[in-house]
């Protein structure tokens, strides 16, 4: 087993924080299924040798739209383990969106659910992807039963600290998604600055509720227990009181904000049944005050609010340690270990302390550009390698940073976004539709949503319910407007653009 430093491969790093007694627990998936540590090496080694049985190019993309389970993780391991490079997608995603991906990202392998093996398998061998194995929920599918004729014992392929290990598409504010390549180096360094951080300690179990195609769930949660030779209480999706009844034996919760508000929801959320908690991390979207100061009195817990992006990973955190500070509401705390942050103004200047402008930042854990977009690239990083992020913020004397806004138009909801130009092109090539707006207006669950306001083309006549019907055959159900209207004119300034602010500011009280 390869665990020396210059092999770069973060599962190498992984594997040699597993505890010594590989027979303990390393994942409870519920129901009497547990996973050993034992296992977790062995399933990815024997997954890993699947994958360099099929004489892969190097650094070949295996994309994956699978439910959330422990094989998926181990999928992940393998890739990485492998040395190829991990292609997350979202299993709400629908087949012009999975087109898109392969269609881009070019992989040489595909995992879908047994399902979707139908119309994935088209798509994906139409873009020249070799294999198509299926893993279902449940371990069925045609990639477990294919590795579990492999060895499973496997030496983690040799990387360097920039070679790829996993790209996340992140959607664009126009045009199409954007991946983001993300090296070992951008993954390691960041897991093990949030495990000093965070002040992750023996005997610290963590609630993992999360999706895992995404930067939180998949990085942020996973690779902290992980590193930290942690268990883990896996669900598989996020079902408050499930998890409100686990949290006794829980010492860590990471959680996007609608989890938060879920929870208190419940009445069983007491002070007894976090009794064991040390820390609930909140982010990926913005924790609203009321939402922390509820959980503070219900809990006596002080949520730890943190900001990140796919590009970044995680950048900013509230203090852990009372030491450094207070954890303050509203703001998403100091940059971290490494990371330098700055606030500039149009013409990229920095601005005065407390000034509000963009954030940009830089750092060891900062992507390594945009798959096959290097204008795009050029375009979002500064001469001096400052990643200009699209969050507009400010840092208060004490040196919290608090994100006010963002230049990008992007909706946030329930922690996914959704980008409003994307939505706005499916819905003016509907038939009847002359143009539309989609904005994102508060909402109590999701913290924001979308709404669309269409105008219909003369002679038409247009219901703005149908419209969303259609939409939801197109698109991700969390991309879907929550309601559509059907108007006369958009508000428009003197050159003739749309105002959002001002339908944002006439829809915001529709989900009070
Ligand atoms: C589901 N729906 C959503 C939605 N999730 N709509 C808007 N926003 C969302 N996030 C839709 C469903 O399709 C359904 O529509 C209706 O809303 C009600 O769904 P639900 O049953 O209430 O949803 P549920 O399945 O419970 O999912 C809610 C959720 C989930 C909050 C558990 O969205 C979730 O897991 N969010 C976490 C996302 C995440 O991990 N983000 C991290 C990104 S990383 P219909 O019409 O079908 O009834 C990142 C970087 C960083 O941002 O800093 O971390
Ligand atoms: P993603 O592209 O899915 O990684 O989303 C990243 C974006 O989520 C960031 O650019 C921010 O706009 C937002 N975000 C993440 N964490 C926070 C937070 N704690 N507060 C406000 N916004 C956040």
């Amino acid at each position: 087993m390869t665990t020396t430093t210059d092999n770069h491969n973060l599962f190498a790093a992984l594997r040699a924080a597993f505890p010594a007694d590989l027979d303990a627990v390393a994942i409870d998936a519920g129901a009497g299924l547990t996973y050993s540590w034992r296992d977790l090496d062995r399933a990815s080694a024997m997954l890993a040798n699947l994958l360099d049985g099929l004489d892969l190019p190097p650094a070949s993309r295996i994309a994956v739209q699978v439910e959330k389970s422990v094989e998926a993780v181990l999928l992940y391991l393998a890739t990485l383990r492998s040395g190829h490079v991990f292609l997350p997608l979202n299993t709400a995603y629908h087949s012009a969106e999975i087109g898109y991906f392969i269609g881009n990202a070019e992989p040489a392998v595909v995992v879908c659910s047994p399902a979707n093996h139908g119309w994935v398998s088209k798509i994906a061998f139409q873009a020249g992807t070799r294999y198509v194995f299926t893993l279902g929920e449940d371990r069925s599918g045609t990639l477990v039963e294919r590795a579990s004729h492999c060895s499973d014992q496997h030496e983690p392929a040799q990387r360097g600290p920039d070679d790829l290990a996993a790209i996340l598409y992140t959607s664009g504010t126009t045009g199409r998604s954007k991946g983001a390549m993300l090296s070992h180096r951008n993954l390691l360094s960041n897991a093990q600055v949030l495990k000093d951080y965070w002040g992750w300690e023996k005997g610290d179990v963590l609630v993992h509720a999360l999706p895992i195609f995404h930067v939180h769930g998949l990085f942020v949660a996973l690779h902290g227990a992980l590193l930290n030779g942690s268990k883990m209480l896996w669900f598989s999706r996020f079902d408050p009181k499930a998890v409100i009844a686990r949290l006794p034996e829980a010492t860590v919760f990471m959680g996007v904000p609608t989890l938060y508000v879920r929870m208190l929801a419940e009445p069983a959320l007491d002070k007894a049944a976090v009794r064991h908690m040390r820390l609930f991390i909140s982010g990926s979207a913005p924790l609203l005050i009321e939402t922390f100061r509820d959980w503070q009195a219900r809990t006596g817990h002080t949520i730890l609010e943190r900001y990140g992006m796919s590009e970044t990973a995680m950048l900013t955190s509230n203090p852990y340690h009372a030491k450094d500070g207070d954890r303050r509401g509203g703001t998403v705390g100091f940059p971290l270990p490494g990371v330098d942050l700055r606030v500039v103004d149009d013409a990229g200047a920095p601005v005065p302390q407390g000034e509000i402008g963009g954030i940009q930042v830089r750092g060891p854990n900062v992507f390594q550009g945009y798959w096959r977009m290097p204008e795009k690239t050029a375009e979002e990083f500064t001469a001096d390698g400052f990643f200009k992020t699209g969050d507009v913020g400010r840092v208060d004397a004490q040196g919290y940073v608090t994100i006010v806004g963002r230049s990008k138009d992007l909706i946030i909801s329930g922690g996914y976004n959704v980008y409003p130009a994307e939505i706005e092109g499916f819905i003016n090539d509907m038939p009847g539709v002359a143009e539309s707006a989609v904005v994102g207006v508060p909402h109590p669950d999701f913290g924001e949503v979308g709404v669309a306001v269409v105008i219909a083309r003369p002679g038409s006549v247009l219901d703005g319910e149908a419209l969303l019907a259609t939409l939801k055959q197109q698109l991700a159900n969390f991309k879907i407007p929550k309601r559509c209207f059907v108007v006369a004119e958009l508000p428009r300034n003197t050159m003739g653009k749309v105002q959002k602010n001002l339908l944002r500011e006439q829809y915001k009280a529709l989900f009070a």
